[in-house]
C-alpha cells in the first residue's frame, strides 16, 4: 500500500503536526526532546483543553488523566484501568467531543505487553473510487447506547473496560454535561461564541464522512455502537449491514492500516478522533504498572476551516 498509516517525527512544530493530523492522522513523536512539563505547556498550545477536575487528573500536569491500573485516589484505579479496550473514538456517546487524543507514555513495564493499536481511515478513504467516495458522503451511521441494537457481534462490554464505577462514573456524566468547546480553560469570550452548542445523546446520528474542521477526508465510524445506515433523509440503506461489514473487512480488519505502537517511556502518540479509532488488544497482567498520560483537545479557532458541527 502507497498511502502513510502513521507519521513519524521528532518535529514538535504545531503547524507541522496539524498537518501531519489532516493527511495522515496518526503520529508518533520520539525523542521529541521535550520534558513532561514542556509537553504539559505544549498541549495548550495545540489545542483547547477543558477544565481537569476528575479523580484520575495528574497533580502536578493537570491537562492529563492518569490511564493506568494503579490507584490514583487510594480507591480507584485511574481510567481504563486494566482489561482490553476494544475499537473506539474519544467521540463516542456525544456528537462534539474533542477531537484530538494525545498519549504520553509515562511508566511503561520492562517487556510491555500491553501496546495501543491505532487505525485511521484517511488512507483507506483515498484508496475508494470516487463512486464510492461520493456515496459515502451522503450516507449517516445511526448510533445507540443499547448495544443489543449494535451491528457489531462482539459488543463492547463497558464494565470490561473497568471503567467507571461510583464516583468516577458520576464524574464522567457530570463531566459530559460540560464537554463543549467553549468551556475550554484556553478559548477566548470572543473565539467561544463562534460555536454552537454542544449535542448529549446517546442515540443518534453521524455523518459518515465528517465534515472535518481542518479538511481532512475520512469515515467516522464508530464501529462498536453502529445499529444503521440511512441517507441524508433518514432512509435506512436497504444494504446497510453490507456497507457496515465491508467498511469493517476492509477498512478496520485490515492489518496494512493499522499501527501498533509498542510504548517505551516519553513516547506521544496523537490522534485524530473523527476519522480514527484506537484498542488496546491485552489487558494489563497482574503485578505490573502501567501508566499513560492522556489529553483530549479541540482543534483551536486559528486553525479550523469552519465552527460548524463536524458530524
Ligand atoms: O491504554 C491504552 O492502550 C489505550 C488507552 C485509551 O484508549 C485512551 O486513553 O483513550
Ligand atoms: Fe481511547
Amino acid at each position: 500500500m502507497n498511502n502513510e498509516v502513521v507519521a513519524f517525527t521528532k518535529n514538535t512544530d504545531r503547524n507541522h503536526i496539524l498537518n501531519l493530523l489532516k493527511t495522515v492522522g496518526i503520529i508518533v513523536l520520539r525523542d521529541h526532546g521535550m520534558s513532561l512539563e514542556d509537553y504539559h505547556n505544549w498541549q495548550y498550545d495545540l489545542g483547547y483543553h477543558l477544565p481537569p477536575d476528575v479523580w484520575c487528573s495528574h497533580k502536578d500536569y493537570p491537562l492529563f488523566w492518569r490511564v493506568t491500573n494503579d490507584k490514583v485516589d487510594g480507591h480507584h484505579e485511574g481510567l481504563f484501568g486494566h482489561s482490553d479496550i476494544e475499537w473506539h473514538s474519544n467521540i463516542l456517546f456525544t456528537y462534539d467531543n474533542q477531537e484530538i487524543v494525545s498519549l504520553w507514555g509515562h511508566k511503561i513495564p520492562e517487556n510491555d505487553c500491553s501496546p495501543t493499536t491505532y487505525s485511521n481511515s484517511i488512507p483507506y478513504f483515498k484508496n475508494l473510487d470516487p463512486e464510492k467516495k461520493a456515496r459515502y458522503k451522503k450516507l449517516y451511521t445511526e448510533f445507540h447506547w443499547d448495544l443489543e441494537k449494535a451491528f457489531y457481534d462482539k459488543p463492547f462490554d463497558v464494565k470490561n473496560a473497568s471503567l467507571l464505577l461510583d464516583e468516577p462514573m458520576e464524574q464522567m456524566k457530570a463531566l459530559s454535561r460540560k464537554t463543549w468547546i467553549g468551556n475550554s480553560i484556553n478559548i477566548s469570550e470572543e473565539n467561544k461564541n463562534l460555536y454552537k452548542q454542544a449535542r448529549y445523546t446517546f442515540e443518534g446520528r453521524y455523518k459518515l464522512v465528517p465534515n472535518h474542521p481542518l479538511g481532512a477526508e475520512g469515515l467516522f465510524f464508530p464501529l462498536t455502537h453502529i445499529c444503521n445506515i440511512t441517507d441524508e433523509d433518514n432512509n435506512a440503506q436497504t444494504n446497510a449491514k453490507e456497507i457496515f461489514d465491508e467498511i469493517k473487512k476492509d477498512w478496520l480488519d485490515c492489518e496494512d492500516y493499522m499501527y501498533t505502537h509498542e510504548w517505551q517511556e516519553g513516547d506521544i502518540v496523537i490522534a485524530d478522533q473523527l476519522t480514527g479509532l484506537h484498542r488496546r488488544d491485552f489487558g494489563i497482567p497482574d503485578g505490573v504498572v502501567r501508566e499513560l498520560l492522556r489529553s483530549t483537545c479541540w482543534y483551536k479557532t486559528e486553525d479550523r476551516l469552519h465552527y460548524s458541527y463536524s458530524l
